[in-house]
């Protein structure tokens, strides 16, 4: 590859990317890191770009290879379409707001996830597929239970890469799972995969909305109809929801700021998950026993009621369990952390992103909630999180000390 701005963009996208190194990582930071750095991000002269085209019956043909290997749905959307402009639009209101917060990859990445042929030169399409996922009610988020979606989806997808390859010698792909900045959800809709409900999250029909996406950014364009044409497109992609508002309604730190409009500053997910700084009183008091991310807005939707998934996803579809024990997330033992217990508990799960003196914070911030008689563990607990270093750990033991009754150390009673 040639120096110059390819490079540089090289530089952004391998940041973007840029995993495992380190703990401070935002959801958006991929994990098979060293497959993704831009390596593809040129384009060759010598192919011939007329020739690299997706027509239906390859693309059911893609379908089929993805169903295969366990992506359902697959479908595609062209980056002309203009539904991606008010999407464009909301993302610009979104940093307008300063709603990304901490999430500097966000605004790191924010002119290529408006236009991803920044990242791939000549990129014309992205081919879009849903994996669903299972999981109990609990401390932590369903999603989070799971295997880690960014390496599952991955590996899935290079099934769809391998095979858009040989039908089409010449097209250059990027998979894109949270990894590359794409507007994922947007594209979702676009590609015909379902409807964004007033969570802002995708909704399958049939399926509903615990289904997480996966993309395959491509160099070939699409030449048949849109899956979700222009026309059809209704002034608001929430129409599907009707008068229902649960969501907006049963959110714990009232979030959005309006239909489909989340503030993340006040997200339990960012608040577990991204935030870095110390969580404001008024928001921990909410937080419930959380410790990694939250699915209220999913739970009450309509949407996910009585839906007979299990009748309608093949068995290799659902994101399996993460290999090994299943993992206990007893709130003590979360709070009071080792290394190697930290290790062994995030491993192979999308938890791997949440520095151990984050999640600890997070577990003391849910002891401090809890309503119950205070245990002796987690007493300990408690008592040995007010000794701690870390500012943050410290401070959220000593909220939870206040809380659950426990002597203030200067005036011991
Ligand atoms: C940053 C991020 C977060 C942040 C911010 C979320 C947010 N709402 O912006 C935080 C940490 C809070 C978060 C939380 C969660 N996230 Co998240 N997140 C992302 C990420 C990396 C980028 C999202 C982004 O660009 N946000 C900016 C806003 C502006 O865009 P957006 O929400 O994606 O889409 C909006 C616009 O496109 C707009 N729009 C589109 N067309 C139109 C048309 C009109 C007319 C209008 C007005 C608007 C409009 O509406 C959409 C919905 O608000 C994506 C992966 C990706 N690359 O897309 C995953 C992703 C969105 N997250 C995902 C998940 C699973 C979650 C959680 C459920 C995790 C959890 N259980 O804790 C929660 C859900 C919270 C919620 N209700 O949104 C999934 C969603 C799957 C789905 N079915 O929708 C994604 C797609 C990851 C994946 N690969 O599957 N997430
Ligand atoms: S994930 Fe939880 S906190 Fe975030 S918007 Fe949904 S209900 Fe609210
Ligand atoms: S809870 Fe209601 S408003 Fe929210 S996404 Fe589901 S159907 Fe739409």
């Amino acid at each position: 590859m040639s120096a110059g701005p390819e490079d540089e963009l090289a530089g952004v996208i391998a940041d973007e990317v840029g995993v495992d190194v380190g703990v401070d990582v935002g959801v958006e930071v991929g994990v098979d890191v060293g497959v993704d750095v831009g390596v593809e991000v040129g384009v060759d002269l010598a192919v011939d770009r007329d020739a690299l085209v997706i027509d239906p019956p390859l693309l059911a043909r893609l379908a089929a290879v993805a169903e295969e290997h366990g992506l359902l749905r697959l479908g595609v959307a062209r980056l002309d379409h203009p539904g991606f402009a008010p999407a464009r639009a909301a993302l610009d209101r979104f940093h307008a707001a300063g709603k990304q917060g901490e999430m500097a990859f966000m605004e790191r990445t924010r002119a290529i996830r408006r236009d991803p042929a920044r990242m791939l030169e000549g990129a014309r399409s992205l081919l879009v597929a849903l994996v669903p996922y299972a999981g109990e009610p609990g401390p932590v988020a369903r999603y989070a239970q799971t295997a880690d979606y960014h390496t599952v989806i991955h590996e899935r997808l290079l099934a769809v890469e391998s095979a858009l390859r040989t039908a089409l010698p010449g097209v250059e792909a990027l998979i894109c799972v949270d990894t590359k900045p794409v507007l994922e959800r947007a594209a979702a809709m676009l590609a015909g995969l379902g409807f964004l409900g007033k969570s802002g999250c995708l909704i399958a029909p049939g399926l509903g909305s615990y289904v997480l996406l996966g993309a395959l950014l491509c160099t070939a364009r699409w030449s048949g109809p849109d899956a979700r044409p222009a026309p059809s497109l209704p002034s608001a992609p929430w129409d599907a929801c009707g008068a229902c508002t649960r969501c907006l309604d049963a959110c714990p730190t009232q979030a959005f700021d309006g239909p489909g409009d989340l503030d993340p500053r006040r997200c339990i997910s960012y608040l577990t998950i991204e935030h870095r700084g110390p969580v404001p009183d008024a928001l921990a008091d909410r937080l419930g026993e959380r410790v990694a991310g939250c699915d209220v807005c999913q739970e009450v939707c309509p949407y996910n009621a009585g839906v007979a998934r299990h009748d309608r996803v093949p068995t290799p579809a659902w994101l399996p369990p993460p290999p090994g024990r299943a993992r206990e997330f007893e709130l003590p033992r979360v709070a009071t952390l080792g290394n190697s217990q930290h290790r062994a508990l995030v491993r192979h799960t999308a938890l791997r992103r949440i520095p151990r003196r984050h999640l600890r914070r997070n577990a003391l911030l849910a002891l401090g909630n809890r309503d119950a008689p205070l245990s002796t563990r987690e007493r300990e607990a408690i008592e040995a999180g007010r000794e701690d270093r870390e500012p943050q750990v410290a401070r959220a033991a000593e909220r939870a000390a206040r809380r659950r009754g426990l002597p203030d150390r200067e005036d011991p009673r």
